[in-house]
């Protein structure tokens, strides 16, 4: 559930299972904040706050919190309130992931070396503050009108654009701009004291923990990294690097959004379901339009530009097309202060704004075939569960439109494209996928054939549409009216295609290989193929300093005239350690450690970032190694997926081990009789039976339902007799099901 200044109602899908319903939730809300009940909601509405809240269980701490919104933008934050008898009270406020020992704080606090802090007691809590233990954040401050306590923040958490706070009570949270918390407590009458944890020794954060080295000649100066990373927050402003504090296999969601936010290529923004791609996000987006752009063309398509808006009149022309679609078309229907005489859509899709053209354009057989396609981003207002990549309410696509003088040809064109997409994934993004025709109530209504590829998601077990391509026979022809003289003179509608690739793409990618130190990057993709790390001593002369610095240039030019994408990362204010970290939770597929060693022996170390395997390699090695290791890594990661693809994709011929597959994270193929009545009956009798069992993935999953991702076309035989898996009539085709995105 969230709330915004009182305007907006949204749902957020993965907190939504553990909210009251939506109505109920604004009235309680609207209500708590009118009669003062919850007054720093009150207060956020008053300042003129933008505020989000979430509902869920009580959380008493932060990892309960975590569990339940963690996955959330913005940060959590640990509270306590320490009382030092003859110095005073202080509530502390700090990244939910700060060592907060007592002895700790009191640096930070300055508050020397006799302070005896202890934490306060609930009396002491609800007293000050009136709050109970669990449900405090710094928005308590505003019950502390005597200033008797001392408010101290971690000054990290400035930096960071939202913050997710308990609004005085531990079954609700809300999300803040950080800024608008400062401007909360100000109006409160506290001026918070800035704990900067860079000033004071600490251990290293959580997270990836760095192999120690094992017969490194240079361990001295490259050696223990969890060392290099502790002396780094000890002795260097502004090295604290936050690891990706939960695994994979614990807390795949919030695990996700680590990942992308810790990689640098995702941040929020203000409107739900709307991302920013950050440079190490786009620059892959950039490759993938790099490839498929000239494959396309290749394949006689070309690029154009349609414009973002559709007359109102225009995108309803086609009814059945857009019907079911309706709910998340966007609108715009004012400029400044005036209603304009007809609403204007927002692009969620171009046939409309398109096909009228393709009537201007397509005259004589001679016109065939037109074949468009135009890269660009698409709004649909979604209102399920937003996830970053795989669902947001603006993204960037390719669509393709062709039209044909014959069927055979918009076939083709169909499944060239789908060949493209099988490319993109398998090739590119290391992704296998599976090929195939989606059934009757999947397929594009608007559209004759409905073609797919699709992915599986290991850790979640969920299925993922990778893209689509349409055979749209002659349907938007006759809606659109485009027709043309054939070559015997008479009138005749093209057949046409539509296809789409999004970044969505990025998602996938990013689920199936991230691990638990972040992302791995598959290197035809990688921004940067390889980084190289100089091990700067501060011990080192000035002499020795520069001939090692110049040696990793050497090498960086080296790699960079063999086309390789490198960077070296000569920044003398981070760790070797703290760097080494910093790039594996980029996903760099390659690093070249260069220590004064390297340098005497003309030698480099090579450390995978997809096996962590080490090799030193001699100078002159490097080149042809990188290159043909950067490959092994390719096909290495496509090989992993697949295994873990495949043994989880089974065959079931009765409907009782169906759900069972369902529950073990399976991909399934059965015979199926093909009809629409029985896959709706399999949709609805797998949630609900996995929904009664005990499975909390299937209570907590946005959908527990299994639903058709295609009929591959690589179909298993099917021996005549064949019965149904789930109506017992004879099979037509072998079918796959799954749990889907
Ligand atoms: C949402 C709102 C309005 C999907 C929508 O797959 C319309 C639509 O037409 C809509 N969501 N679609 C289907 C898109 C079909 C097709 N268009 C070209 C593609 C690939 C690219």
């Amino acid at each position: 559930m969230t709330y915004i200044a009182g305007q907006e109602i949204m749902t957020d899908a993965a907190v939504a299972s553990l909210s009251l319903d939506d109505k109920e939730l604004a009235k309680e809300i609207e209500a708590s904040v009118e009669v003062g009940e919850n007054a720093s909601l009150g207060k956020l509405k008053e300042l003129g706050v933008s505020f989000k809240l979430y509902s869920h269980p009580e959380t008493a701490t932060i990892d309960k919190q975590a569990e339940h919104l963690g996955h959330l933008p913005g940060v959590l934050t640990k509270n306590l309130l320490l009382r030092d008898k003859k110095i005073g009270t202080f509530l502390i406020t700090v990244l939910h992931d700060r060592p907060t020992d007592t002895k700790t704080i009191a640096k930070l606090l300055k508050l020397g070396g006799k302070a005896n802090l202890r934490f306060a007691d609930e009396e002491t809590l609800e007293g000050l503050l009136k709050v109970k233990r669990g449900a405090v954040s710094a928005l308590a401050v505003l019950n502390d009108t005597g200033n008797a306590v001392t408010l101290a923040m971690d000054k990290a958490l400035m930096e960071q654009p939202i913050v997710n706070l308990h609004p005085l009570r531990n079954d609700r949270t809300v999300a803040i701009p950080t800024a608008a918390l400062l401007q909360f407590v100000h109006a409160a009458g506290h001026e918070p004291t800035m704990l900067d944890f860079d000033s004071v020794p600490v251990a290293p954060p959580p997270g990836p923990v760095p192999p120690k080295e094992k017969n490194r000649s240079d361990s001295k100066n490259g050696g223990d990294k969890s060392t290099a990373v502790a002396k780094a927050s000890a002795s260097t402003p502004g090295q604290t690097l936050l690891g990706i504090d939960v695994s994979k296999k614990d807390n795949f969601a919030l695990w996700y959004t680590r990942v992308i936010t810790y990689s640098e290529m995702i941040d929020y923004y203000d409107i739900s379901g709307c991302y920013i791609l950050r440079p190490w996000a786009y620059s892959i987006w950039e490759s993938i339009q790099r490839w498929l752009d000239a494959e396309i063309k290749e394949l006689g398509v070309e690029n154009s530009y349609f414009p973002l808006f559709v007359p109102k009149s225009v995108l309803e022309r086609e009814k059945d097309h857009i019907e079911g679609f309706a709910p998340e078309v966007a609108w715009v229907t004012k400029s400044g202060d005036s209603d304009l005489a007809e609403p204007i859509a927002i692009r969620p899709t171009s046939e409309t704004i398109m096909y009228p053209l393709f009537k201007k354009w397509i005259r004589s057989h001679r016109d065939l075939p037109l074949c468009l396609n135009q890269w660009s981003n698409v709004v649909r207002w979604e209102f399920k569960d937003p996830t970053p990549f795989l669902r947001s309410r603006e993204f960037l696509w390719q669509e393709g439109h062709t039209a044909h003088a014959t069927f055979e040809e918009s076939q083709k064109m169909v499944m060239d494209i789908l060949d493209l997409y099988k490319k993109v994934y398998e090739e590119l993004l290391a992704v296998p996928v599976i090929q195939g025709r989606k059934t009757e109530m999947e397929r594009f209504p608007g559209g004759d054939i409905t073609t797919t590829v699709e992915a599986y998601i290991h850790g979640s077990g969920r299925s993922v549409q990778g893209a689509t391509s349409h055979n749209l026979g002659q349907n938007f022809g006759k809606m659109f009216e485009i027709q043309y003289e054939d070559k015997a003179g008479g009138h005749a509608v093209p057949w046409q295609t539509s296809w789409g690739l999004t970044t969505r793409s990025i998602g996938v990618m990013i689920m199936a290989h991230g691990d638990d130190k972040g992302l791995v990057l598959p290197p035809r993709v990688a921004p940067k193929q390889v980084v190289v790390i100089p091990i700067v001593k501060a011990s080192l002369s000035a002499e020795n300093k520069a001939a090692l610095q110049s040696y990793a240039e050497r090498i960086t030019t080296d790699l960079k005239a063999a086309k390789i994408r490198v960077h070296l990362d000569h920044r003398d204010n981070y760790t070797p350690g703290w760097k080494y970290n910093h790039w594996e939770q980029k996903g760099v597929p390659l690093r070249l450690e260069v220590g004064p060693m390297d340098l005497d022996k003309g030698t480099a170390r090579m450390v995978r970032r997809d096996s962590g395997l080490k090799v030193d390699l001699a100078g002159e090695a490097v080149v042809h190694t990188v290159l043909h290791v950067l490959e092994e890594i390719q096909a290495n990661l496509f090989a992993k997926c697949k295994a873990e693809r495949d043994k989880k994709l089974v065959k079931v011929w009765e409907w009782k081990d169906f759900v069972p597959a369902l529950e073990e994270k399976c991909v399934i193929l059965t015979p199926f009789v093909n009809e629409t009545e029985w896959e709706e009956e399999v949709k609805r009798r797998s949630r609900e039976e996995a929904l009664a069992g005990e499975s909390e993935d299937a209570r907590t999953a946005t959908s527990a339902a299994a639903k058709t991702l295609c009929i591959p076309f690589d179909q298993p035989d099917l021996s005549p007799g064949t019965k149904c898996f789930v109506s017992g009539k004879e099979a037509t085709c072998w079918v796959l099901w799954g749990r889907s995105y």
